[in-house]
């Protein structure tokens, strides 16, 4: 019977003596009955009932208006309850023997190297709290490159580098000498380096980490490229993984978390991060208001990735068991990160006050326990058994990425000298009572005076300790991490697909961007080179005119076309597929650069060379993914990075935000950075045709940085004889026109240098100078003004050191030692490239670029503004001239009028 019938009401008004019931009572009651009933479903039909029951269950309180809590979060507890647990396996007490003396170790590393020279850095607090986390996963989880699978790909946290370090030593892997050398690189014998970086441990480092965000979101495209490269067939399913470490305080770099949710929906189940909630960063708490445990659940469940909490160790099992009323449950939620952090300073007293002190039910939990038991239970993160059922569980686990967020304890052994205080990530020294401590703390063998010298300690190769950890590497598959390139070099390109631009445009215009497209497809189609290329565009292929592309080989989707395209009628309609070759990222040039660097880098990763071409808008290249681009050459990536749309004034409309005039000059300082700003397609076809020969057949750890633009306009044949010097940054491409020697001595000359569409320009301006003012010029293409650069910086070191041989010549000299005169540069970008390699001319230099914020207008009018147009570049040269005697000085004067120049516009570098 419903309630508020009418028998109901007789029914009560007949016993009217009777009390009525509370309505506190009744409510725990019905609770009661609901929880049991779900009880029976749990056990007696399974979890996947009740998840059923319990998806039913919200659907009709949604239905019904029943705004629900958000359920991202979970109680603070563990995620796997104990008797879930996959039993760990291995020996706990030698493996805790082993880790004890790594922590030594790596602590002596890093004391030596401050004790000998003060301020030379490193850190002790970041691996002595993860270390059960790098330890479970070396004696059980991470596998090796001899490994059926190929190898397992691991992200150190790069600070942690000393105890990654400290296990290398004891696997014979480093001197002793190197550890001494621990950030003396340069130290005879050598040493190691502060961070994971591939570029100066080739064989050791696979990636560089130590910038924050740059690990995590590398992973994540890196366990997607695995899947790529897969369902292109390209390589086997391995099932490999990528196990991202990084710290709770690098989760507040927007890469790390930025890229999350392309992880859950491409469903990367091989992708686990394990993130090292001690609860500090740098400077102090991560969320000393807050709880960056729960915090992190709810950005990585929200998204679909699995969670799997590791707070309490098994000390607290027993305590949780006697729970029954969920008050400790309760509790655990309560407290602050702050207030955790505190609990672990103060002690034991401490915490049975403040923390179990909240009710006495609480305090009665833990009465037999006194307050140095309280203090020492376990967390986590520093129990072996916890950290194994997490680890296990997320191997397992099949749909999902899993995101492992582990409690642990900041400087964890230190004692007073760091453990938990807020000093501690940058404590470097510890004095003589605080290692004593540490050593009794560890079980160390050393004596006290041994102490002092603070030796790394081996054990011996038959004792138990290397007997296992050796063991337990040749079951997992080899030493990790290990860099190893094991990829055959592919055959240099041939000429087939690059003729038809060395030929010319004919009487058609085009740009160098549709010229780079159309070099692509025919690439793409080459039998040899087509399948290794990866296109990348974060949505820009429409920009670029690359949408042919799609249709002809297609998107790469992990589940194929789930819907039908609405242009499927069309030729190019939107194509997505399972074995796609173009990597469309959206718009994300991070998520892009890490596609770039997971492909580029694939030849040493996964033994297969790929060639990636990443297709952006210049500006949103170097300078707003700089720091990936500088990990990529620190990686040793291969590929192009090719900035479209490039150039201050070729791009016309766009404005300030959008047109590039400084691209090249961020690309300076990247020592394997290739960088080039072809004019012509003729160019670009040999710099493209050569880079591949160079990266892929000559083994090159070198990557290029390409720019093209969107102007139309003929593109000319080659010349003969230029390749050489449109590789080496300089060649001649017009001749002054011939005079006979007598006329020419009475000729003024200059030598007109243009890059980029500005050697249009710069052509029109040899013209616009013989026929207006009677000045002869030769045009030159500066293809690149940092190989230019770097060339003549070369040979003037090389001299200097070598100072009885015979001088070298730079490139820029040999070319142009005839060549005296005067010199003009022009080109689309900033004034310092030219200027670069002034020293180096045989005569004075006027440099003409793109200082300033640009500004939406058309090209003509913006080549005015930032005075790099035809007229510009020849008054600079009549300047010059005049400057220096060769014409009269009212020449430039005159030609500030005829060519309607207004001398006192805004100067656009500072407008
Ligand atoms: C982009 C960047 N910014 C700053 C730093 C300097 N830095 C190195 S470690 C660190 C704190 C790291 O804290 P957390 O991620 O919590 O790691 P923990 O050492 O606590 O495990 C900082 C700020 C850096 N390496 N990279
Ligand atoms: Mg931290």
């Amino acid at each position: 019977m419903r309630p508020g019938t009418c028998c109901e009401a007789v029914s009560v008004m007949d016993e009217p003596t009777k009390p009525l019931p509370d309505p506190a009572a009744l409510a725990a009651a019905e609770t009661r009955d609901w929880l049991a009933s779900l009880d029976d479903v749990i056990y007696g039909q399974g979890p996947e009932r009740a998840r059923e029951l319990m998806r039913a269950l919200q659907i009709r309180a949604q239905q019904a208006g029943v705004r629900l809590p958000t359920t991202s979060r979970t109680p603070y507890v563990n995620t796997i309850p104990p008797d879930r647990q996959a039993p760990f396996p291995g020996s706990r007490d030698i493996e805790r023997r082993i880790k004890s003396i790594l922590r030594w170790n790596a602590m002596a590393m890093v004391v030596r190297a401050n004790r000998e020279s003060p301020g030379i850095g490193g850190h002790i607090s970041t691996y002595a709290s993860a270390a059960t986390l790098y330890e479970v996963g070396f004696n059980h989880f991470f596998r090796g490159t001899d490994h059926e699978c190929g190898g397992d790909f691991i992200y150190f946290q790069g600070h942690a580098a000393p105890g990654i370090y400290a296990r290398a030593f004891l696997e014979g892997r480093l001197t002793e000498q190197q550890l001494e050398n621990f950030r003396h690189e340069l130290r005879p014998g050598g040493g190691l380096s502060s961070y994971p970086h591939p570029w100066l441990m080739p064989d050791f480092w696979q990636f560089p980490t130590v910038s924050m965000g740059l690990g995590p979101i590398q992973a994540i495209y890196q366990a997607r490229f695995m899947r790529y490269l897969e369902h292109r067939g390209l390589n086997r399913r391995s099932g490999a993984k990528v196990w991202c470490f990084l710290g709770d305080g690098e989760c507040d770099e927007p890469e790390t978390l930025g890229a999350i949710s392309l992880a859950a929906r491409e469903g990367l189940n091989n992708l686990i991060f394990v993130i090292n909630c001690n609860l500090q960063r740098l400077d102090g708490p991560v969320r000393g208001n807050g709880n960056i445990i729960q915090e992190l659940e709810a950005d990585f469940r929200g998204v679909g990735w699995k969670v799997i909490k590791v707070i309490w160790g098994s000390d607290w099992d027993p305590i949780f068991a006697n729970d029954t009323d969920g008050l400790l449950v309760k509790r655990c939620g309560e407290i602050c990160d702050g207030e955790y952090q505190k609990y672990q300073v103060e002690g034991g007293a401490y915490i049975r006050q403040h923390f179990w002190g909240a009710d006495p039910r609480l305090l009665a939990m833990v009465a037999d326990l006194s307050d140095d038991q309280l203090w020492k239970l376990r967390l986590g993160g520093h129990d072996p058994d916890k950290v194994y059922a997490a680890y296990h569980a997320a191997v397992e686990t099949r749909r999902s990425p899993v995101a492992i967020l582990v409690r642990t304890i900041k400087g964890y052994g230190m004692g007073e000298a760091g453990e938990g205080r807020n000093i501690t990530h940058q404590q470097k020294k510890l004095n003589e009572q605080e290692m004593l401590h540490f050593r009794d703390r560890f079980n160390i063998p050393l004596t006290d005076e041994q102490v002092v010298r603070t030796p790394f300690y081996k054990p011996p190769p038959d004792s138990a300790e290397m007997q296992y950890l050796m063991y337990r590497r040749r079951q997992l598959g080899g030493f990790v991490p290990r860099r190893m390139v094991v990829s055959s070099p592919l055959a240099p390109p041939t000429d087939k697909v690059f003729t038809e631009f060395y030929k010319g445009t004919g009487d058609r215009e085009a740009s160098t961007t549709m010229a780079f497209v159309r070099m692509l497809s025919k690439m793409l189609r080459d039998k040899n080179l087509g399948p290794r290329i990866v296109p990348i565009v974060p949505d820009e292929a429409r920009t670029f005119g690359m949408d042919a592309l799609f249709r002809e080989c297609g998107i790469y989707s992990n589940v194929g076309q789930l819907y039908e395209p609405v242009d499927r009628e069309s030729l190019l309609y939107y194509k997505e597929a399972k074995n796609g070759q173009i990597l469309e990222e959206g718009i994300t040039e991070a998520g892009a650069m890490c596609s770039f660097i997971a492909a580029g880098t694939s030849y040493a990763t996964h033994g297969v060379c790929m060639i990636p071409f990443f297709i952006y808008y210049s500006m949103f290249g170097l300078q707003r993914v700089g720091d990936l681009i500088w990990a990529a050459g620190d990686q040793r990536c291969r590929g192009f990075l090719v900035g479209g749309t490039a150039g201050r004034t070729t791009l016309a409309g766009e404005g300030l935000q959008h047109q590039d005039g400084h691209s090249l000059v961020l690309a300076e300082p990247l020592p394997n950075l290739m960088v080039y700003d072809p004019a012509y397609a003729y160019e670009l076809a040999v710099i493209i045709q050569d880079g591949i020969r160079r990266m892929y057949h000559n083994r090159e750890d070198i990557f290029y940085y390409l720019t093209v633009g969107n102007e139309n306009y003929i593109q000319p044949e080659m010349p003969a004889g230029v390749r050489e010097g449109i590789l080496r940054g300089l060649y001649r491409l017009r001749r002054a026109p011939a005079v006979s020697k007598r006329a020419s001595k009475n000729i003024p000359h200059v030598h007109l240098l243009g890059s980029g569409a500005i050697l249009n320009e710069v052509v029109k301006a040899q013209r616009l100078l013989a026929d207006k003012y009677g000045v002869s010029a030769d045009v030159w293409s500066v293809t690149s003004y940092k190989r230019l650069h770097r060339d003549a910086l070369e040979a003037e070191r090389w001299n200097m050191l070598h100072p009885q041989e015979k001088p070298r010549v730079p490139y820029l000299t040999e070319m142009l030692s005839e060549k005296r005169g005067i010199y003009v540069a022009a080109s689309d970008y900033l004034k310092l490239l030219p200027n670069s390699i002034a020293r180096w001319l045989p005569g004075p230099l006027v440099a003409l670029g793109t200082d300033g914020f640009g500004r939406s207008e058309d090209r003509a009018a913006l080549r005015d503004f930032f005075e790099v147009d035809a007229r510009y570049v020849a008054l600079a040269a009549l300047h010059a001239l005049a400057r220096d005697g060769h014409i009269k000085r009212d020449v430039p004067q005159k030609a500030i009028s005829d060519l309607d120049i207004d001398p006192e516009k805004p100067n656009p570098m500072i407008s």
